[in-house]
């Protein structure tokens, strides 16, 4: 792969809007990613391995909990720093961004916000130095868009729960040292349980063959009569609620990371199309190339003042989760339409390693499937506006 030239594009200038801390943040992060994860990302996305070597920095630029307090280990940082830092990240790659987002918001959040204090005591600080690493188990084989029908279960034994079931499609799953795992009790209520790595009858087969987020490691969770202590039930939530609370968190990640992805595709584009000579003349300079570079930067400028907005709103406690559904589904259609066109912008060349964009493409794929598709934030959109839901 090529030097990182990476600039990143604000054409808003969204940067008099951030305050100094958000900066620093931000820089820390993109210096972080250029240094870090650019020299390596493209190798370890052709071997279709995560680079495990990278998750001490992740922790030290504060990708791990931005927002969880100190006490506990987290950055203690507003929800604009999660999101800016989690747009830098998936500027490297979306499956790194994977990985962070997993890690706060989908297991961190839930310790966090539905755990007891022994709970947060005991998990939290190793899981924001990257010591531990955590997965989120939802989906199932029969149960994706729809996780209310999900067959996980656990049984009261007196002494302990017991764990019966299988997730499917789960990131971090062959490496993580703990899950937090959905499943319905015997009167069929959802709870969250913490299954930590050794528990017997626990097991976590690795996903092959994906074409998309190489970089990140998606695998099952299986739980066989798993004995699961009765001190690792997440107490203070249930219901459907408890996972979908978090799902607000890691969406509203992704509507700024998908921000990242694009400006990377947009860049590199446009790098290319003022260098690369044909007719006597750079392609830049020519309408149609530019019809494309224009369009590319005028829907990453929309999508940044979106995620802005919606970052101050989140930062007040105000966004709602149709907000948050909105800004994941046109975030991420933008990064991914920006992907397609930046990667003919470079014709031949686009469709090599030698660049960011065609890995960028394909790892979108699965951003606008994950997280709720593309479809389902749509219609989370249509039941808030019309108070008529049409899912089923
Ligand atoms: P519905 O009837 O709408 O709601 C059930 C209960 O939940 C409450 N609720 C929420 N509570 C807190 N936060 C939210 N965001 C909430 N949304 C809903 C709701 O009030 C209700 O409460 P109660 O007390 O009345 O029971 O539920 P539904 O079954 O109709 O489903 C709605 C739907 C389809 C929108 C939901 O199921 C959904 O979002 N489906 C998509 C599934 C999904 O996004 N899965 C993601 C799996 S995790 C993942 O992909 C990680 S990828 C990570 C990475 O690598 O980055
Ligand atoms: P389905 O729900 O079967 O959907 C198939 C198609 O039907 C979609 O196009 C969908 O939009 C459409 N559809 C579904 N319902 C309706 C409807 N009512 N109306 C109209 N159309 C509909 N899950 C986790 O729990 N944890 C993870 O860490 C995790 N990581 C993932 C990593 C990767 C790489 C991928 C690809 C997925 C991951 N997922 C994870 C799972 C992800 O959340 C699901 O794939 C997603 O929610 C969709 O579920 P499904 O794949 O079963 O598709």
């Amino acid at each position: 792969m090529r030097p990182d030239l990476f600039e990143a594009p604000d054409y808003y200038n969204l940067d008099d809007l951030f305050s100094e801390e958000h900066l620093l943040v931000r820089d820390a992060a993109r210096q972080w990613v250029k240094r870090d994860v650019s020299p390596i990302i493209e190798e370890y996305a052709q071997k279709a391995e995560f680079p495990k070597q990278i998750i001490g920095g992740l922790a030290e630029i504060g990708a791990f909990g931005p927002y969880i307090p100190e006490e506990y280990g987290g950055a203690g940082l507003d929800q604009i720093s999660y999101g800016l830092i989690m747009q830098e990240i998936e500027r490297g790659d979306s499956g790194v961004r994977s990985t962070a987002s997993v890690q706060s918001s989908l297991v961190m959040y839930p310790i966090f916000t539905y755990g007891t204090e022994e709970q947060r005591k005991k998990y939290l600080p190793k899981l924001a130095t990257g010591e531990w690493m955590g997965s989120f188990g939802l989906t199932e084989p029969n149960h994706g868009s729809n996780p209310s029908g999900m067959e996980t279960k656990y049984k009261d034994m007196g002494d302990h729960y017991l764990l019966n079931g299988a997730k499917l499609w789960i990131s971090n799953s062959p490496f993580c040292d703990i899950a937090v795992v959905w499943a319905k009790n015997e009167e069929g209520r959802i709870h969250g349980l913490i299954v930590e790595r050794g528990m017997e009858g626990f097991t976590t087969p690795e996903t092959h063959n994906k074409w998309s987020l190489r970089a990140s490691a998606t695998g099952e969770l299986i739980f066989d009569n798993v004995k699961v202590p009765k001190e690792n039930l997440l107490p203070n939530k249930s219901g459907l609620g408890a996972p979908l609370g978090c799902l607000d968190s890691a969406r509203f990640g992704i509507a700024w990371g998908a921000i990242g992805a694009a400006m990377d595709c947009y860049d590199t584009a446009l790098r290319y199309a003022k260098e690369r000579i044909q007719f006597g003349k750079p392609i830049a300079a020519t309408q149609l190339q530019q019809k494309k570079l224009a369009e590319m930067i005028t829907e990453i400028t929309k999508a940044q003042l979106l995620a802005f907005r919606l970052g101050q709103l989140k930062n007040e406690g105000k966004a709602t989760t149709a907000q948050i559904s909105m800004a994941k589904r046109n975030n991420v259609e933008m990064a991914i339409n920006i992907a397609r066109e930046a990667r003919q912008v470079l014709g031949g060349m686009g469709i090599t390693g030698e660049y960011s964009i065609m890995r960028h493409m394909m790892n979108l794929e699965s951003v606008i499937t994950y997280e709720g598709t593309h479809d389902i934030h749509l219609l989370i959109t249509g039941a808030d506006i019309t108070g008529m839901p049409a899912f089923q």
